[in-house]
């Protein structure tokens, strides 16, 4: 039993401390609970207890877990290691329940292990404007396109106002939390339903699945393609997030795509809906890129092309959109998607989804979204100004700066915020940090 006093007493104390209520839960701590046990048996010799240990070596149950936390994220650091944070509900009683010396926790991983399909190498050597068979898009017809699914994340009951499709790579489990936590944090809001979804493809490491397929049990908001999550298959992710937005979130009036280090201030986007800003058909908002003004990178650079790819051409030959903030009326998914199964692949997402599919639907209206800035430190100072801030999205790259956007957006857009927030939200207003 010695073994176990360490990690016990420490729960104690933190479990106590909330019981007084000194550790609050709209403060921003998250307790980290941490159990590891050298050895299942009572009679094992007793080792120092490990504080962090690996998920896999933890042994967690995943029902039991949700009705005591709030909720949980999971962080993996930057050495690797991973553990499990845990926010307690009021009513958390599974402290007291530790039969036998053990925490009750069991989890036991079922990795959904999918026969990899594997890609045709639709990637290499295209060429846009000699006449070829037509591919088959390689990852979206197949059957196992989602490994992993919330097929009800966005019900069919719900009066859907938006969903959010946000590119993120399997390791953002910080980021991702940030976003849930702050402006796409639906429970919030009233007279508006939104919806976030995450896209992402397979990491390189089985753990980091592992953890991916628990944050999905947490959150029910991931989406899995299967494919590497990787920069060259950004693509395959866009069309996977338009797949599953035509199969199980069709009756959204917009589908906004973005990446997990965007902010967006929901509550203009709220404005601007109910003033009728977007009530359009068959319309794209962005960061507008116009047909012939976007040079092709030929000898270098991140977005370097082939000259087997749009040949001869200097320009790309559509308008598209840069992705990172795109806006579009839910009428357009299915026919880009459609779109996708026969437009051969291309690597760079941003002319992919919002250029050559838009194009191959044809008839689409893009339209320049003002007030977009990717400077995160001109977005900090704009918002922590005495004047209210303008932009109606951000950059939210470095640590904490989502947050701090979000209270300041918060504070500078009161009237806003008590329109469109429920009480969840109003009651806090007071004692929300600035
Ligand atoms: C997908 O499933 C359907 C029916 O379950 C089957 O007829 C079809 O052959 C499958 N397609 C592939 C590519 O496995
Ligand atoms: C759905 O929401 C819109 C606002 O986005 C509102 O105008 C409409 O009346 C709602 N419909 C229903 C059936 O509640
Ligand atoms: C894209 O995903 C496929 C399927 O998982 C993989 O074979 C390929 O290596 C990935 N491409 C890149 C550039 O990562
Ligand atoms: C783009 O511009 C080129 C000429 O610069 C024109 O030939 C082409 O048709 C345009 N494409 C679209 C989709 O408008
Ligand atoms: C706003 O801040 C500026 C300096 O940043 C200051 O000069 C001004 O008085 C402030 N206005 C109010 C209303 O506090
Ligand atoms: C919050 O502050 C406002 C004024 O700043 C006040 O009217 C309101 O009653 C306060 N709410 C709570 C819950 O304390
Ligand atoms: C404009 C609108 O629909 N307002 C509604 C917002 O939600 C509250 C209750 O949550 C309703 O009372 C309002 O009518």
């Amino acid at each position: 039993m010695a073994s176990l006093s360490f990690p016990r007493s420490i729960i104690r104390m933190v479990w106590k401390q909330f019981q007084r209520k000194e550790i609050t839960l709209t403060s921003a701590i998250v307790i980290v609970l941490i159990i590891f046990f050298v050895g299942t048996t009572l009679f094992s010799p007793a080792k120092p207890p490990t504080f962090l240990t690996r998920l896999d070596d933890m042994q967690i149950d995943l029902n039991k877990l949700k009705q005591d936390t709030k909720d949980a994220i999971l962080i993996e650091q930057d050495d690797g290691e991973v553990f499990v944070a845990f926010r307690l509900k009021d009513s958390a009683h599974f402290l007291n329940d530790d039969r036998g010396g053990r925490l009750l926790f069991t989890y036991r991983p079922e990795p959904q292990k999918s026969s990899a399909l594997p890609l045709t190498s639709a990637t290499n050597g295209r060429d846009f404007t000699v006449n070829m068979p037509l591919p088959t898009y390689p990852l979206t017809l197949a059957n196992n396109t989602f490994l992993i699914n919330n097929e009800h994340l966005c019900s069919s009951s719900l009066n859907m106002s938006f969903v959010v499709l946000v590119h993120t790579a399997t390791e953002n489990f910080l980021r991702r939390a940030s976003i849930r936590e702050t402006w796409a944090n639906h429970r919030i809001f009233r007279n508006h339903t939104i919806r976030i979804a995450f896209l992402v493809g397979q990491p390189e490491k089985d753990s980091t699945q592992v953890l991916i397929e628990h944050e999905s049990v947490m959150h029910k908001d991931i989406i899995q393609g299967n494919f590497m999550d990787s920069y060259r298959n950004l693509t395959h992710k866009g069309v996977l997030g338009f797949r599953w937005v035509s199969e199980y979130c069709s009756h959204a009036k917009y589908v906004v795509k973005t990446d997990d280090d965007v902010f967006l201030n929901v509550f203009k986007m709220f404005e601007k809906i109910d003033t009728n800003v977007f009530n359009k058909q068959k319309h794209i908002w962005c960061p507008v890129r116009q047909n012939g003004t976007s040079e092709i990178q030929r000898e270098k650079g991140k977005w370097k092309i082939d000259a087997s790819l749009f040949p001869n051409m200097k320009h790309y030959p559509v308008t598209y959109c840069n992705g990172y903030f795109v806006i579009l009326t839910g009428d357009l998914i299915s026919s880009l998607y459609e779109a996708s199964r026969t437009t051969p692949f291309f690597w760079i997402d941003d002319v992919y989804l919002f250029g050559l599919l838009v194009d191959k639907v044809g008839g689409v209206k893009f339209e320049t979204l003002p007030n977009l800035n990717l400077n995160e430190n001109k977005a900090i100072e704009c918002f922590n100004s005495n004047v209210t801030c303008d932009m109606f999205v951000a950059n939210a790259n470095s640590d904490g700066v989502m947050d701090r956007l979000w209270f300041r957006a918060i504070n500078q857009n009161i009237a806003l915020v008590k329109k469109y927030s429920n009480n969840l939200l109003l009651k806090n207003l007071n004692t929300t940090k600035t």
